[in-house]
């Protein structure tokens, strides 16, 4: 039988809102979508994990959702996605949508039910309404956004949000809200939907009334566990589909636990995402990935962006290599030249290892973060409930440019949501198109070796100089990369099937990765 196709696949995040816009408003949606398939079929990637598409007041780019089942207007209807899932599969390429069970919207039926309802309700009970003390909140929890994690309705009870208090926190322990996300994923599932990317999701399991005891007391409890078991009973109910969880933790063991055989399939690797470029690092990244993962038969995945980081070119061009995923500083030094190198060194790498990769959109055209936007059109919930003190994502989530040689660059023919910058006129897709140089260039040629050659399954480390990272996949394809200051020969008698940076001699220069066939 063939392994399943999530094991080893290349799949690429869509920002629906800022990917493509079909009908002239500024803001992507299902058309702009589905007029770019083609694009994203000749990319060579497997399948789209698509950021959440609901009907949603956007207080944190659709992560506050207010119907579980429907489509937001502005993104389109029902029949537009339905009608994508066909035309993508068509295309060859699965779908992967993004539930959020951690929390709904202030403005979903539910809340606004409990709200009405009143204290004591069982409205209430679907989500985490508390008496305060006195005029102060139930407990002194933070929001992950800043300020207070709870907030005050007008009969006087408290409702938690760890995030914005736009999005009240779902109560788990109510079998309403249980049999709701099964519902939900069927609901998708029936439409042909192929895998579920669960928000937050070592996070639902919460007690705001125990007695602080220095444990965390909502992040990772065991609890949570039984939640993914139901998950995958409803999954498992569908051939061929998958669950891969944002499951944000320090510890690879602690991961390990929602990677069970009657949990997820997968869930990203944020510690690859998170490590420097560092050869020791990265190597220790990587065997420790390796290590918590192949017991449990679950593929790895390697995932160098998202939507909530600031962009690789940016990040790898900083003089301090050490940076850290909240670290969102803005204005810090970067050297551009030395990030796209980095950049382009990391994707060989992260494509060569066994399992399966994640591509941010606008990561294929080398995209750098947008430093520079205009603070009054910044959307980011952190923005302000960090007292502006930090930029928030929205320099990440800049609509893409496509085609032209200025704004909107054939995003759409409106002023896009976020505005661009004027330099990514060399950026665009049809400027990287005509240049066999480019990063996009660079992806598509990767994209097409690893259909033959890589994907998941085995590796062996190759004995190497200090700086330098070499292995051999089980296809006999070696990876080698360069993470020193110095160029390094490679093994002789190899052919250079791909490199992120010239090769000249059998020299592979600093901050370049070859592939040898
Ligand atoms: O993110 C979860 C999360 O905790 C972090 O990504 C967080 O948003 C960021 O690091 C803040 O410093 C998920 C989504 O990916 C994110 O876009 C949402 O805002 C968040 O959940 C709430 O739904």
């Amino acid at each position: 039988m063939p392994d399943s196709w999530w094991r080893g696949a290349v799949i690429y995040q869509v920002y629906p809102r800022s990917f493509a816009d079909g009908n002239g408003d500024g803001v992507g949606d299902l058309a702009g979508l589905r007029d770019r398939l083609p694009y994203l079929a000749g990319l060579g990637v497997d399948a789209l994990w698509l950021n959440p598409w609901y009907p949603s007041p956007m207080a944190d780019g659709g992560y506050d959702v207010a119907d579980y089942r429907d489509i937001e207007a502005v993104f389109g209807t029902l029949a537009e996605a339905e009608a994508l899932i066909a035309e993508a599969h068509r295309a060859g390429l699965k779908i992967i949508l993004d539930v959020v069970p951690n929390h709904a919207s202030d403005q979903s039926a539910w809340f606004r039910e409990a709200l009405a309802a009143g204290p004591g309700s069982p409205e209430r009970e679907r989500f985490w309404f508390r008496p305060g003390q006195g005029d102060a909140p139930p407990n002194d929890w933070q929001s992950i956004f800043g300020g207070p994690a709870w907030t005050r309705v007008p009969d006087g009870e408290w409702y938690l949000h760890l995030f914005a208090p736009e999005q009240p926190d779902f109560n788990w322990n109510s079998p309403d809200v249980v049999q709701e996300f099964h519902d939900v994923l069927r609901f998708w599932y029936d439409r042909g939907v192929d895998g579920i990317r669960i928000d937050s999701a070592a996070l639902l399991v919460k007690d705001p009334d125990a007695e602080p005891d220095g444990s965390d007391p909502y992040t990772d409890r065991d609890g949570v566990h039984e939640i993914y078991r139901g998950w995958r009973a409803v999954t498992d109910g569908y051939p061929d589909r998958m669950l891969v969880g944002e499951v944000w933790l320090p510890d690879q063991e602690r991961l390990a636990r929602y990677l069970r055989p009657d949990e997820m399939h997968t869930a990203f690797n944020f510690d690859f995402l998170n490590c420097a470029w560092e050869p020791h690092a990265l190597r220790k990244v990587i065997e420790t990935t390796l290590a918590t993962h192949t017991p449990l038969g679950a593929p790895p995945t390697w995932v160098l962006a998202n939507h909530d980081v600031v962009r690789p070119v940016t990040r790898y061009g900083r003089a301090d290599t050490s940076f850290s995923l909240q670290d969102r500083r803005h204005g810090a030094p970067t050297d551009r030249a030395l990030g796209v190198r980095r950049a382009r060194a990391a994707a060989l790498l992260a494509m060569a290892l066994p399992g399966a990769v994640y591509v941010y959109q606008g990561e294929e055209l080398g995209l750098p973060e947008v430093e520079d936007l205009p603070d009054e059109l910044r959307q980011d919930p952190i923005w302000t409930r960090s007292g502006r003190t930090d930029p928030g994502r929205d320099g990440c989530r800049v609509p893409l440019p496509w085609s032209g040689d200025r704004p909107p660059f054939g995003f759409g023919t409106g002023e896009p949501w976020l505005p661009q910058p004027a330099e990514w006129k060399d950026l665009t897709v049809e400027a990287q198109d005509a240049d066999p140089g480019s990063m996009l260039a660079l992806y598509r040629a990767a994209l097409a070796i690893r259909r033959e050659r890589l994907g998941d399954g085995t590796m062996e480390w190759l004995p190497a100089e200090e700086d330098v990272l070499a292995f051999t996949r089980d296809s006999g394809l070696t990876c080698v990369v360069n993470l020193g200051a110095a160029p390094v020969p490679l093994p002789a008698g190899r052919a250079v099937l791909l490199a992120s940076g010239p090769v000249e001699d059998g020299m592979l220069p600093p901050d370049t990765t070859a592939w040898l066939g």
